[in-house]
């Protein structure tokens, strides 16, 4: 009996330990044991970014670190290895039952982490998305980088301006199921319907997955597919800078120009030798800052994720919640622009 009791308590404890390590992609977890309140009260906060490698993910996840650098609170860090929801339910199961008090998701996909995170809720887990939004039903409130339809326009604007409106171009996107992305593109395509573009011509839509070598490989495939090609948007930190050495490995600045949304300490290069005259972006330490704000937020009861909730934020201001569709959303500034003359400043930044 004493030998079983003891192989029982060696298997838990092996079991504590991997579902409190897991597969931090940053190793920066401060909140390994991650009880929802350890018994001192302390609150843990975990947020899930959509696969480890991607800097932009690892500046969100500094904002949120830094928003929850206070006494009480703890921040746990976590990323599947590839893009995918299966990658995600399994950390979030976990992370049920490790008990943690909020959870904090850019999703990969937008319908089939429901019932996960609804049986997070169910047990009293808070939960919201950032950057990459989960259905109404599966979170209680979105923080949105950037007004959608905002995005949408002004990448057509800057393409259609690159291209002396005219023209093939395509889109290099995330994954298939990036609720982000795809309400993006959506925007886009909304906007090539007006008449001014009418001369432009979107011939393709292609998916990097947000890894290196395939955002690569889809460029390459892109070219060999579209000789005529003159554009090309991509609306991912990861493919623009795959498809922007590319470009620049072939000598294509001037022939095809190159927009979307980048990391400028990513995308310096590609400013600077011309393959891409200009891209946008919003701060991703701010958006990280603000959600893990917005878990705090919920965890401590300050706001329950119902319009018209608000609370401060430090230097980022009040922050409200308001209506998106079916559900409540924080919604950050607009797209900031980058090109040659800002790049240098910004590329020190993010
Ligand atoms: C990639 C990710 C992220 C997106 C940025 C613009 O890093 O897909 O979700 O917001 O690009």
């Amino acid at each position: 009996m004493k030998k079983l009791l003891k192989s029982l308590v060696t298997v838990g404890l092996a079991l504590t330990l991997l579902a409190a390590c897991g597969s931090d992609e940053t190793g920066q977890s401060n909140g390994g044991e991650g009880s929802g309140d350890n018994g001192d009260g302390t609150k843990t906060h975990a947020m899930i970014f959509k696969n480890t490698g991607n800097p932009y993910g690892e500046k969100m996840m500094e904002g949120f670190e830094s928003a929850l650098n206070i006494e009480g609170h703890e921040v746990i860090l976590r990323s599947p290895d590839q893009p995918t929801a299966e990658g995600q339910i399994q950390i979030i199961e976990q992370l049920i039952t490790q008990q943690v008090d909020s959870i904090t998701i850019a999703g990969n996909d937008e319908d089939a982490l429901e019932p996960v995170l609804k049986k997070a809720m169910d047990a009293g887990i808070k939960v919201l998305s950032m950057d990459s939004a989960v259905n109404a039903n599966s979170r209680m409130v979105h923080v949105n980088q950037a007004n959608p339809e905002s995005i949408g326009r002004t990448l057509v604007d800057a393409i259609a301006e690159m291209m002396d409106n005219e023209g093939e171009f395509a889109i290099l996107s995330a994954t298939s199921q990036a609720a982000n992305q795809n309400i993006w593109i959506e925007y886009m395509q909304e906007t090539l319907e007006e008449e001014q573009y009418s001369n432009i011509d979107l011939v393709s839509v292609v998916y990097g997955d947000d890894l290196r070598d395939k955002s690569t490989s889809e460029t390459e495939a892109l070219l060999l597919q579209f000789p005529n090609l003159k554009g090309i948007v991509s609306p991912t930190t990861v493919g623009i800078a795959a498809a922007g050495k590319v470009l620049s490995d072939r000598g294509l600045s001037g022939e095809i120009a190159l927009t979307g949304l980048g990391l400028p300490s990513e995308m310096a290069t590609y400013i600077q030798n011309g393959v891409s005259p200009a891209m946008f972006l919003w701060n991703p330490i701010d958006v990280g800052y603000a959600a893990g704000l917005t878990a705090k937020a919920l965890v401590e009861g300050e706001i329950t994720g119902e319009v018209g909730d608000s609370f401060d934020a430090g230097d980022l201001g009040n922050l409200e919640i308001v209506e998106d569709g079916e559900g409540t959303q924080i919604l950050l500034g607009d797209p900031y622009r980058f090109d040659a003359d800002n790049i240098d400043e910004w590329k020190e930044v993010y």
